[in-house]
């Protein structure tokens, strides 16, 4: 029954992920990708941002938005940072010191060639200064890490992580309270977690889920413990669940409460979104298999405390297959705005698919702006200003290679332009991944397992 389960996962994602089954024609289907945190993590952290020394210019607007990512990471919890976003932002732009806004990248540096590369998460878990790069490979159910090398555009493939069957979806954030964001993964009945120490990696921990198969999973602290807990979506094609491990400042607790929310999420992501000091959850949901559509984006404003969680949940309804989402303050007001990539009625269809901002008001609830049109079947997106305009732009991955859609600072954006002619891209993310001030491009090809890195020049 399990293997069932797994199995008609897999094969509705296959028709997303061309990465699943070589023999099925790359093309169109490849590009979503999957994985709960891909992007740029770095900035949740503390310490991360002080190893990119400049990028108060370029992350114009702060922890969420600025470097871009898209990721669940920011999230982990303080609960002191009631706006999101945070508002140093407004677009006071000295260009990242060029003479005006430049949109500027070197021939892709490829790092990684082989399996898949579904998605990518940026944070700096090991000890070398510089986010390091965790590629979620579906092929071969592994995480695979790539080290940055102080901050001197170079990484180095260090470690890979076998997950057991369907394991390729990582999250980041700090478990332990110690300033470096450690690593979780979903796999297919359960999900692990390692611990860095600041250098290094722990051995993993495994914890059963109590539903099956698992999907996206994500750090968050939302029950406003002294520990951030590990959140992980589970029994996808019966209903949604959410199972909330609970944070014990190393691993997790081995018992979960389970929530409803979700349905085939590849990502969910946490920021602080009505300020009350609990890191809240965006959920996406979607089921191509459904005869009834149930695409829609659902935020679950933590209710609950260390003992018992509990969300308040708003729903909203989407673009079709709303796969990929990210994080940011488009509209420069500090609350938290949210970018849903959408992949359309059917994957590979052809048709061209949208992208769309919504923006947050502080309370969690989130007003839709115009969808705009970018490429077909869109994988996880990322955000972060990379024209150095001071406002945060929109960067999607897809089967045409990846897109930007450039931020004014209002909350609207321009029409998409093509940034790189990669192929098929399950994920992007972004971040100071070298010493300058500008902020870099990271892209899993998905169906080769290919990892090239754009820096900005
Ligand atoms: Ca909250
Ligand atoms: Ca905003
Ligand atoms: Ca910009
Ligand atoms: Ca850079």
């Amino acid at each position: 029954m399990k293997n069932t389960l797994r199995l008609s996962t897999l094969v509705s994602l296959a028709s997303l992920v061309a990465c699943f089954d070589p023999n099925e024609p790359i093309v169109l289907g490849g590009a979503s990708d999957s994985s709960g945190t891909t992007s740029a993590s770095e900035t949740e952290d503390g310490s991360q941002s002080s190893s990119n020394p400049t990028d108060s210019t370029s992350t114009s607007s702060g922890p969420s938005s600025a470097t871009g990512d898209t990721t669940s990471a920011d999230v982990t919890g303080d609960s002191s940072d009631t706006s999101p976003t945070s508002a140093e932002s407004t677009g006071s732009a000295d260009y990242c010191g060029l003479p005006e806004p430049t949109l500027s990248f070197a021939e892709p540096e490829v790092y990684m060639q082989g399996g898949s590369a579904v998605s990518i998460t940026l944070a700096d878990i090991l000890g070398s200064p510089g986010p390091d790069i965790i590629v979620g490979d579906p092929s071969e159910s592994q995480l695979i890490i790539l080290e940055n090398n102080e901050l001197l555009a170079d990484f180095t493939v260090v470690a890979t992580l076998p997950l057991g069957p369907d394991g390729w979806l990582p999250a980041v954030g700090d478990l332990t309270g110690n300033g470096r964001p450690d690593l979780a993964a979903a796999t297919g009945d359960g999900v692990w977690t390692w611990i860095s120490d600041g250098d290094q990696l722990s051995d993993g921990q495994f914890q059963t889920t109590t539903h099956d198969p698992t999907w996206g999973t994500v750090i968050a602290n939302v029950g406003g413990s002294a520990f951030a807990e590990v959140i992980v979506q589970t029994n996808p094609g019966e209903g949604g669940r959410l199972e909330v491990f609970p944070g014990q400042g190393g691993g997790v607790g081995s018992t979960p409460t389970v929530v409803p929310g979700g349905r085939r999420t590849p990502r969910m992501l946490a920021a602080e979104l009505d300020g009350d000091g609990l890191v809240d959850l965006i959920v996406p949901r979607t089921d191509s298999e459904q005869e009834t559509r149930i695409d829609g984006m659902d935020v679950l404003l933590s209710r609950g405390n260390a003992d018992a969680f509990d969300f308040e949940v708003l729903s909203f309804e989407t673009g079709p297959t709303p796969w990929g989402i990210a994080i940011g303050d488009f509209n420069e007001d500090s609350f938290t705005d949210v970018l849903v990539a959408h992949q359309g009625a059917s994957p590979g269809d052809g048709i061209v698919d949208s992208v769309q901002v919504w923006l947050g008001d502080g309370t969690g609830d989130l007003a839709a702006q115009p969808e705009v049109d970018v490429g077909d079947t869109l994988g996880f997106p990322a955000v972060g200003d990379l024209d150095c305009d001071g406002h945060v732009d929109a960067v999607v991955a897809s089967a045409q290679g990846v897109y930007i859609l450039r931020g004014d600072g209002t909350g609207a954006l321009a029409p998409a332009e093509q940034l790189f002619d990669a192929g098929v891209t399950g994920s992007v993310a972004v971040g100071q991944l070298d010493a300058d001030d500008r902020l870099d491009v990271v892209v899993g090809i998905a169906p080769e397992g290919r990892v090239e890195v754009y820096y900005a020049d």
